[in-house]
């Protein structure tokens, strides 16, 4: 049976197809890199495909949610975006066209994700430097311009995986602190009920009665 949990966070990965967003999230999930092309291509209608991360930031877990291959038709719904608290933005550097295309994908999350939304710009395939078609500071400036931070990764080489995952975990935290903080009030007033009740409810041996008697 799947988990409960009080608090998720829901992080999402957009770009272009074949920039590495289900490579990325192998990586950080599992420590596995798959240089093969493996199609993530769902049949019709795709569906979206999900991860639980093992990784806990901060004491919580978080949910990512990765495409099934939509992206390549452009026919990411409303509902993949509905509730995201923290996006990776991510095209690819030996791509010119997946850079051009980060404008299309920042519009949909403009229209589409709600507002206050934390979202982290990825240059994905670092280690592909002799096929490099967008400079660092290209990366740089467009984060920039849309107050992003920027990470250039590596699925294959292990680079930056972890930093960026930590980096969006960091600022959803940030941004839902008050909300989070709600959550734990509540649960440590409800573990302090629950103590209450139980000690209550405690038959009395001889430490409580020595406790409780006066004379
Ligand atoms: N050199 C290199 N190749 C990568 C990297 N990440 C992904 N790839 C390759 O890029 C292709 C597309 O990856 P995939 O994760 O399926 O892309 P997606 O369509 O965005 O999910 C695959 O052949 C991967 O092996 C990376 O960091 N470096
Ligand atoms: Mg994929």
């Amino acid at each position: 049976m799947a988990k409960q949990y009080d608090v998720l966070f829901r992080l999402l990965l957009i770009g272009d197809s074949g920039v590495g967003k289900t490579c990325l999230l192998c990586r950080f999930t599992d420590n596995e890199f798959h240089s093969s092309h493996i199609s993530t291509i769902a049949p019709v209608p795709p569906l979206p495909t999900s991860f639980h991360s093992p990784c806990l930031s901060d004491g919580l877990p978080f949910y990512c949610r990765d495409t099934a291959g939509q992206e390549r038709y452009q026919t990411i719904t409303k509902q993949y975006y509905r509730r995201a608290q923290g996006i990776f933005l991510v095209y690819d550097i030996s791509s010119e066209r997946s850079y051009q295309h980060i404008m299309k994908w920042v519009s949909d999350v403009d229209e589409y994700a709600p507002e206050g939304v934390q979202k982290i710009l990825i240059g994905n395939k670092a280690d592909e430097e002799q096929k490099r078609q967008v400079g660092r500071e290209q990366g740089q400036q467009l984060a920039r311009e849309y107050g992003m931070d920027f990470y250039e990764t590596s699925a294959c080489t292990n680079l930056n995986i972890k930093e960026s995952f930590t980096r969006l975990t960091e600022l959803v935290l940030q941004a839902h602190r008050k909300e989070l903080e709600g959550v734990r009030t509540r649960a440590n007033h409800e573990l302090a009920l629950a103590e209450l009740e139980e000690e209550e409810g405690k038959p009395e041996g001889p430490a409580n009665s020595s406790k409780t008697c006066w004379c």
